[in-house]
């Protein structure tokens, strides 16, 4: 590690594992072709297909096939279509206490429930630590969760974390790590804690990290995998920045109402809300643990009529130890439909509710239409509480669903690593020959930042602005993340169709932001896009982590105002930012508004290093000038 732990001070830790999937991966692996190795320099790298598999042209067939190749050609194991969700898979047969994992997926901190300190990054980042380069970021304050008690009833670990959010906001975890401790940690199994560290994303959290513990080390031993188990745990006196406590007797099960995570109210205050369709799955609640959960909801009853239920198990583990121990044969009893096991309608890739629909999910984000479909109402929930509703074609208060599931001893899961395909020798990785579909596209660059920059404000928005905003997903866009003149033209596409096109026209220029600007998902392409269309600058009340780190990595000046200042710009005010290279150098620019001349101060919201990586122009440009 380099530089001091102290928060908000950068420094740089050593990064072990990597993990990409197949929508941030394309570009993650173009990028680190660039950096010209020959092979990964990590203790391991895994590239995940589990995004982009809903196949309705070449394209996202072509892009698998792009990431095998690259995955054989430079030492990293490739985890087939099919397989599972990077964060479950990676859970069950790699993610080891004590490690660092950098993954360009925003979830990766999921592998805290195992005791490793994972985080989400965007995918130049990740191509860089593959290339054995430390990790960049601000040292986040640390927040001690302590948990007491247990859960009772049909309170779950979904329950934990929407707590949480009910409490901190999807903006109370930026700058933070949150760590678990206290009695109630020994009550929850590996994939409960997991479901609770997955979503501290939904915090804006840097990572979540639970201890690792005898829980730790069974389910290590279940995975065959003991041999990886070490315990750790806090120091016995740790000093917290911050410290809250949840006390597990208390919760009940709750839901997130739309369109934030963290508009959290109890179900039993929805009671009797009509529900249109039901997802159960994602890499937030799609353990086994959660199919028996849903099972024993189901078993012996039926979906109802108006409701749409799928289920889509985590990974292929949890899909075949489901059907040994017969929860298939529940579902498909019960009316259920059976999705491969992927991220599948958490991204929107198929399953779009009907207009105006209301959707429960076991998911982690409701952004206003990520789903798919623009008006719908998702509400986030438990499994038990997804599954009750689709049965009873409305919310029910759990208590009249009859007595929850006794905590069953962890079944022996089905381990077959066949769709996991490990990494050649390096000898014959070397001939191996990258397969180019016409989907990938050049990488653009941008050159270093220029003097004196000029445009107008493009768009205004206001505050949690996510990534979903900035560069919507779902079956008809992803397919084009692996080239960026494509994807461009749906930048803000949801909030402004001509927004687009008024870039090109306008030849780029600004957009200005609330508070929170761009949480949500690590895509970079939220800010590879923005700066193909040459937008230079984001004036925002405050950014979230990873999108600040990828506006820097493409050379997109994240500058903070204040409210005066946000309320004095709109859309068409022209601006010039003066002396531009020096005021990033020092940390503060000068913006002109081209109206009155009347002038204002905005801060460079980045670290020294990322202030030289915007003079540069981008990460990439910043590498190379050092090679
Ligand atoms: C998401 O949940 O939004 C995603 C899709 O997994 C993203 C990554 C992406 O946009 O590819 C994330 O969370 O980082
Ligand atoms: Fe996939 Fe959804 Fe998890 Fe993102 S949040 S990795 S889309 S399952």
């Amino acid at each position: 590690m380099h530089g001091e732990l102290r928060p908000g001070e950068e420094i740089a830790i050593r990064i072990d594992q990597t993990l990409t999937q197949d929508a941030t991966g394309t570009m993650a692996y173009l990028q680190f072709e660039a950096l010209g190795l020959d092979r990964v320099r990590t203790e391991l790298s895994v590239s995940y297909v589990d995004h982009n598999t809903l196949q309705t042209g070449p394209e996202n067939a072509d892009d698998h096939r792009y990431l095998q190749s690259v995955a054989a050609r430079y030492g990293i194991y490739f985890s087939r279509p099919g397989n599972g969700i990077c964060h479950q898979v990676h859970l069950e047969r790699f993610a080891v206490p004590g490690k660092t994992l950098l993954g360009s997926d925003s979830h990766t901190p999921t592998a805290g429930g195992i005791g490793s300190l994972a985080i989400g990054a965007g995918g130049l980042d990740v191509a860089v630590a593959m290339a054995g380069q430390p990790f960049y970021m601000r040292c986040p304050s640390v927040l001690g969760v302590r948990l007491s008690g247990q859960l009772r009833g049909w309170a779950s670990a979904k329950d934990i974390i929407l707590e949480i959010l009910r409490r901190l906001t999807v903006k109370g975890g930026v700058g933070k790590i949150l760590e678990y401790f206290g009695p109630g940690v020994a009550g929850l199994s590996v994939p409960e804690r997991a479901t609770i560290t997955n979503m501290g994303a939904e915090l804006g959290a840097t990572s979540s990290l639970f201890p690792s513990d005898t829980r730790t080390q069974e389910f290590m031993t279940l995975q065959r995998r003991a041999e990886d188990w070490l315990p750790l745990e806090p120091e016995y006196d740790a000093q917290y920045e911050e410290l809250i406590d949840v006390d597990l007797d208390e919760l009940e099960p709750l839901v997130a109402a739309p369109h934030m995570p963290d508009r959290v109210v109890p179900v039993s205050e929805l009671a009797g809300q009509p529900v249109d369709q039901v997802c159960i799955g994602s890499c937030t609640n799609s353990s086994l643990a959660d199919l028996m959960a849903v099972a024993h909801v189901l078993r012996g009853r039926k979906v109802h009529p108006r409701v749409s239920l799928s289920i889509a198990p985590g990974s292929r583990q949890v899909l075949l130890t489901a059907a040994r121990l017969g929860l298939l044969e529940t579902f498909l009893a019960a009316g259920a439909r059976i999705l491969e096991a992927a991220c599948g309608p958490c991204i929107g890739m198929g399953q779009a509710p009907p207009s105006g629909g209301v959707s429960v999910r076991s998911f982690n984000r409701n952004f206003r239409g990520r789903s798919g479909t623009p008006d719908a109402q998702v509400y986030l929930a438990s499994p038990a509480v997804c599954a009750a509703a689709a049965v009873a074609g409305e919310f029910v208060d759990m208590q009249e669903v009859g007595p929850a599931p006794l905590v069953e001893t962890p079944a022996d899961p089905v381990i077959d690593d066949s769709m996991l395909i490990s990494p050649l020798p390096q000898e014959e990785a070397k001939r191996v020959e990258i397969v180019r579909g016409p989907n990938i596209a050049p990488l653009p660059m941008r050159g270093p930042l220029e003097d004196e920059v000029r445009g107008v404000v493009l768009l205004q928005v206001g505050d949690n602005i996510t990534t979903d905003d900035i560069m919507p997903a779902g079956a008809k866009i992803l397919p084009l993340r692996s080239n960026i003149p494509a994807i461009a033209e749906y930048v803000f596409s949801g909030l402004d169709p001509n927004f687009s096109q008024r870039a090109k026209e306008a030849g780029g220029g600004f957009i200005v932001g609330g508070e929170n600007y761009g949480q949500g998902s690590s895509r970079e392409h939220a800010a590879l896009a923005p700066m193909y269309l040459g937008i230079k600058a984001v004036f925002a009340l405050s950014f979230a982590r990873i999108h600040q780190a990828n506006l820097v990595n493409f050379g997109i000046l994240p500058l903070v105002i204040d409210r005066e200042v946000y309320e004095k710009l709109s859309q068409g005010t022209p601006l010039k930012i003066v002396s531009a290279r020096y005021g990033v150098e020092t940390g503060e620019v000068e913006v002109e508004l081209g109206t009155t001349g009347e002038r204002f101060t905005a801060q460079v919201e980045a670290a020294p290093r990322q202030r030289e990586i915007l003079i540069s122009g981008g990460l990439l440009n910043y590498v190379r000038e050092r090679l």
